[in-house]
């Protein structure tokens, strides 16, 4: 069965509980829930990891890569717009990337606007809420 990683970001972990007029209501926990459930659909295998920290993100992102997965579904957050090397990880790995973001970066401030991490993905999911990791990982279930 083909692994596909959920990789979220920086204060994800708050989804739900703070800024819900631009994140809306829903939890990580609730959207993870959610891309389980269908990737029993889809008959993929999704392994779900979320981090506050640069470097455990891109530990995750290698011992993926080393584990056989084949594609990445990743919402970096805050270090959208800032990590090299959270995009150097992503190319080091091979793994097919989808960015996804909750809500839509380009109709937010400049400095949102500008992505460190869509040059290295197949694909950006921007302003589509939860439904974007569905998306993507419908995405990925058919294409990595
Ligand atoms: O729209 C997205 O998904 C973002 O990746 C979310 C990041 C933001 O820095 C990016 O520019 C766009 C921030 C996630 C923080 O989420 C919070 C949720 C609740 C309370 C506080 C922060």
């Amino acid at each position: 069965m083909k692994k596909i990683g959920l990789l979220n970001g920086p204060n994800l972990d708050r989804l739900g509980k703070r800024e819900t007029s631009v994140y809306g209501t829903t939890t990580l926990d609730e959207i993870v829930a959610k891309v389980e459930a269908r990737a029993d659909h889809y008959e993929v295998e999704v392994e779900s990891f979320q981090s506050n920290h640069e470097g455990e993100l891109i530990d995750k992102i290698a011992s993926w890569a080393d584990s056989a997965f084949v594609g990445l579904i990743i919402n970096p957050g805050g270090f959208t717009h800032t990590s090299v090397a959270l995009r150097d990880a992503i190319v080091a790995s091979g793994l097919k990337a989808v960015e996804v973001h909750i809500s839509n970066i380009h109709a937010r401030e400049e400095f949102r606007q500008k992505s460190l991490i869509s040059g290295v993905c197949c694909a950006v999911v921007a302003g589509m809420g939860r439904h974007g990791y569905v998306s993507a990982l419908r995405y990925l279930s058919e294409e990595a």
